[in-house]
């Protein structure tokens, strides 16, 4: 399968988990700029709504939408360590924490992405953001990762709350959630994921 990822954006998350469960991909990398692909495609005509992360089975289907690709990943590979069993209670738990990160968070964080929106309204932006993070960090002060151990979950948040120091938001100032990072980031899987990106070529 080939993961279509783009550097320090969301698709980091599949792109860890895709290392953490020991499945064999290939990295592709995407110009989110003009939508070139480092394998010669138009984006749009893979993914017609144009963002990262897309994977691409063997069978030539196509799979969007973090949250859908990690538990699509995890579900792979029976007993993993990462996602509890599809149908469980746990499992819903996890759904949640998915639609939380990517609801709260990573949707939080889009406008403060957005050069035409200015300062005064970022701040409004930001002030919800806070809040989101205070509640993250009350979350982790009983327990290391979001489920209890190493997850999709944290892959995710991971991946979005590497992008606190582009807003000038100092993740120090909530001393669990910077720990959290540190213990993520320190991952050999985590670690692989971003000199790789790191290291690949631009379009
Ligand atoms: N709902 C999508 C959002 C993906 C997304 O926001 N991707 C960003 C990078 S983090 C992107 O590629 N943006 C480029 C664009 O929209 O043109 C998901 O959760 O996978």
């Amino acid at each position: 399968m080939k993961l279509y990822f783009a550097p320090m954006t969301c698709s980091l998350s599949p792109h860890i988990v895709l290392r953490e469960l020991g499945i064999a991909f290939e990295l592709v990398r995407v110009n989110n700029q003009t939508k070139q692909t480092a394998d010669g495609l138009n984006f749009l005509d893979l993914n017609p709504k144009g963002y990262v992360a897309a994977l691409v089975l063997d069978n030539g289907s196509v799979l969007t939408e973090g949250p859908a690709i990690v538990q699509y990943l995890a579900d792979l590979v029976p007993g993993n360590a990462l996602a509890p069993v599809n149908g469980t209670w746990e499992r819903v738990r996890l759904q949640e924490w998915l639609n939380f990160i990517s609801s709260e968070i990573h949707s939080g964080c889009a406008p403060l992405f957005n050069a035409d929106i200015p300062e005064p309204t970022k701040a409004l932006f930001k002030q919800k953001l806070f809040k989101r993070l205070d509640y993250l960090s009350l979350a982790l002060e009983e327990q290391d990762y979001l489920m209890g151990t190493f997850g999709l979950a944290d892959a995710y948040l991971f991946s979005v709350l590497k992008w606190l120091p582009f807003f000038d938001i100092q993740v120090e100032n909530w001393p669990v959630l910077a720990a959290y990072m540190e213990r993520i980031e320190a991952r050999p899987s985590v670690r692989a994921a971003m000199a790789e990106e790191a290291a690949t070529s631009p379009v």
